[in-house]
């Protein structure tokens, strides 16, 4: 039987809902609508700028980590960073939209990345919280993404979060260590929890209720959980971690449940847009940081066109 060919817009949308509504991945080649594709093109290149940007604030702390065996571990860690933004922006490449597109809008301040990466890290200790917490809250988010969608995404997604597992382990082993010495380096690691819990529990966005691209995404399978829901998740993990090794939630208001779920304070919005429209403590930073080195790599990119690596 000859197969009917699909050509009106009603038709080819139809088939594109249809596929969403069974689970099939949409691919590279398949019709999509555009302000579907727009949204991946977003949040996709934005995920990748965030692994990279990310990389910033434990880069600082190569050169001072305190043995040889957390030196090597940090290194690999933020060098598996890298590679994740590398699988995103390629994953975001098949949009049809240039790497060198995406890196221009990063660097014009068009295209966001995690707000907490715009926070300093000032001891050891910070290491030890952004894996925990800021690895923690990341691999909860993309558990659900793994699920997305969008193929190229949602395959990124499951190489990530196999080795975001890892961050996780490798940032409290370092609490822990910390909670079992001295006096001074349990405070410096409650000092770190006090300061980076609040900005984690921001990697989540806006409440439900405030989240503009929220009912699209969820419509189309991009986004498979709430903004809210995996914030939840994550601070009804994260609480006893803390509690195990002698840390305590820097929230007064704290209260556990008989269903297992924690009762909290709200987040500071104001600091958070502040932070997201690029006035915290370390956006400018961040970005010229960013746009040095992207400029000094320059001869590194021609070298490898005319090589043929690229
Ligand atoms: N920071 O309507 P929604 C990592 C923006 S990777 C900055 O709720 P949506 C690895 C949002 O873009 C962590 N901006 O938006 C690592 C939107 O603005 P736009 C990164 C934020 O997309 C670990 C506006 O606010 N993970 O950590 C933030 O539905 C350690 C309204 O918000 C991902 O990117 C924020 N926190 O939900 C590396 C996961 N929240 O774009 C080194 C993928 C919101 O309209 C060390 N992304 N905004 O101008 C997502 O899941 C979603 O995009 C959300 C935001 C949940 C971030």
């Amino acid at each position: 039987m000859m197969k009917t060919v699909l050509t009106s817009p009603e038709e080819l949308l139809k088939e594109f809902e249809e596929k969403i509504n069974s689970e099939q991945k949409i691919e590279p080649l398949d019709w999509m609508p555009e302000e579907y594709r727009n949204h991946l093109i977003r949040q996709i290149s934005q995920h990748a700028h965030s692994e990279v940007i990310g990389m910033q604030p434990e880069g600082n702390w190569i050169t001072r980590a305190p043995s040889l065996r957390s030196k090597k571990i940090l290194l690999a860690k933020i060098q598996d960073e890298g590679g994740h933004g590398l699988y995103l922006y390629s994953a975001a490449e098949t949009l049809g939209v240039s790497r060198d597109q995406f890196i221009q809008w990063l660097h014009k301040g068009k295209a966001k990345y995690a707000s907490v990466f715009n926070y300093p890290a000032l001891t050891w200790a910070d290491m030890g919280a952004i894996g925990w917490l800021v690895d923690g809250a990341a691999i909860t988010n993309q558990v659900s993404l793994q699920r997305t969608s969008y193929g190229p995404y949602s395959r990124a997604m499951v190489r990530i979060c196999k080795e975001e597992s890892f961050h996780q382990r490798q940032g409290y082993e370092i609490m822990w260590k910390m909670m079992q010495g001295t006096k001074d380096q349990q405070e410096m690691a409650q000092d770190a929890l006090n300061r980076w819990w609040w900005p984690s529990l921001m990697m989540f966005g806006p409440h439900d209720g405030d989240s503009p691209q929220s009912a699209n995404a969820m419509k189309w399978k991009i986004k498979r959980e709430t903004n809210d829901n995996l914030r939840d998740k994550f601070i009804n993990k994260t609480i006893p971690q803390a509690e195990l090794i002698g840390l305590k939630i820097p929230d007064s208001k704290l209260e556990l449940q008989e269903d297992g779920t924690y009762i909290h304070s709200d987040i500071n919005w104001e600091e958070f847009w502040k932070v997201v429209n690029g006035d915290g403590p370390c956006n400018e930073q961040r970005l010229e940081h960013h746009i040095k080195f992207h400029n000094e790599g320059e001869w590194v990119r021609e070298a490898a066109i005319k090589s043929g690596l690229k």
